[in-house]
């Protein structure tokens, strides 16, 4: 614990800061590609993001026409885990999908 010297000349001893309670968020982004199915990507927006059928179908579009899109903000354990849950399906039905994670 740090030592500070008061202007009266006595000391006090300073409690560090207690570390943020927000943790930094990571967002998981989808990224376009020729050869995965549309009805493919809307099923992982469902299925490992949360997100209903219309929700699921706009980020889909948006990633098709803009080349990618963001899919959620996480802590950084869980984006990896959603990151690497999507490459393995993708991979289990033979589509080169990729995901990534950013800064929040
Ligand atoms: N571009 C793909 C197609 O025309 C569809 C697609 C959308 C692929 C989003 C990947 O993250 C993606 N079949």
């Amino acid at each position: 614990m740090a030592r500070r010297r008061k202007q009266d000349g006595t000391e006090v001893v300073e409690k560090p800061k207690a570390a943020s309670k927000r943790p930094q968020l990571f967002h998981v982004i989808l990224l376009n590609d020729d050869y995965t199915t549309m009805e493919f990507v809307v099923h992982v927006l469902e299925s490992v993001f949360d997100k209903g059928p219309a929700e699921a179908y706009r980020i889909m579009m948006e990633v098709h026409t803009r080349g990618r899109s963001v899919c959620g903000a996480y802590t950084y354990e869980v984006a990896e885990t959603k990151v690497a849950t999507v490459h393995d399906l993708a991979r289990a039905d033979g589509f080169p999908l990729q995901a990534g994670i950013e800064e929040a």
